[in-house]
């Protein structure tokens, strides 16, 4: 048993490094506000927009919570994540799903937390890619306290910055 699994591990080790290395992935690690890490994405460029699946735990249970694209490539625990800047926004739209001139490309639907406080998802945002004009590499997904109502400016209500992560 134990050797199927080392075999398992490092048949893994070896098939990573390939795709960590492709400039159609990239990761996300989420710190929280104890500066712990507290979850991953993992980000995959499709021909119209990007693909982000993740898992990050110590969330408020139970509950929908705001997720956006930050513009800026910081995650400073220690002042709230503020140092992430505002949603990323390369259009100057306005901010919301629902809102007369939005939404900002780093705008994306609410996600709910598990009994667990676990938050598991899979976005698919159109509006966005990895790299080049649009890209965001370099900048930070964010998970909020409250949910965005997808219209308010200019973040939808969506309150406290909870977990941050630089795409990497
Ligand atoms: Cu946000």
């Amino acid at each position: 048993m134990k050797r199927i699994m080392i075999a398992t591990i490092l048949a893994l080790a070896t098939a990573m490094p390939a795709a960590a290395q492709s400039q159609s992935t990239a990761t996300a690690d989420f710190v929280g506000l104890d500066g712990k890490q507290a979850g991953r994405a993992t980000l995959t460029e499709g021909k119209k927009g990007v693909l982000i699946e993740m898992e990050v735990s110590g969330m408020p249970a139970n509950r929908w919570v705001a997720f956006h694209i930050h513009e800026n490539s910081s995650c400073d625990h220690t002042h709230g994540f503020e140092s992430a800047g505002g949603h990323f926004n390369p259009t100057k739209a306005e901010h919301g799903f629902l809102a007369a001139k939005g939404p900002h490309a780093g705008d994306m639907p609410n996600q709910y937390v598990d009994q667990d406080g676990k938050l598991r998802a899979q976005v698919f945002n159109g509006m966005v890619s990895l790299n080049g004009k649009n890209g965001i590499r370099g900048r930070t997904l964010m998970i909020h306290a409250e949910s965005d109502d997808y219209r308010s400016q200019p973040v939808g209500g969506a309150g406290k910055r909870l977990a941050c992560a630089v795409i990497r």
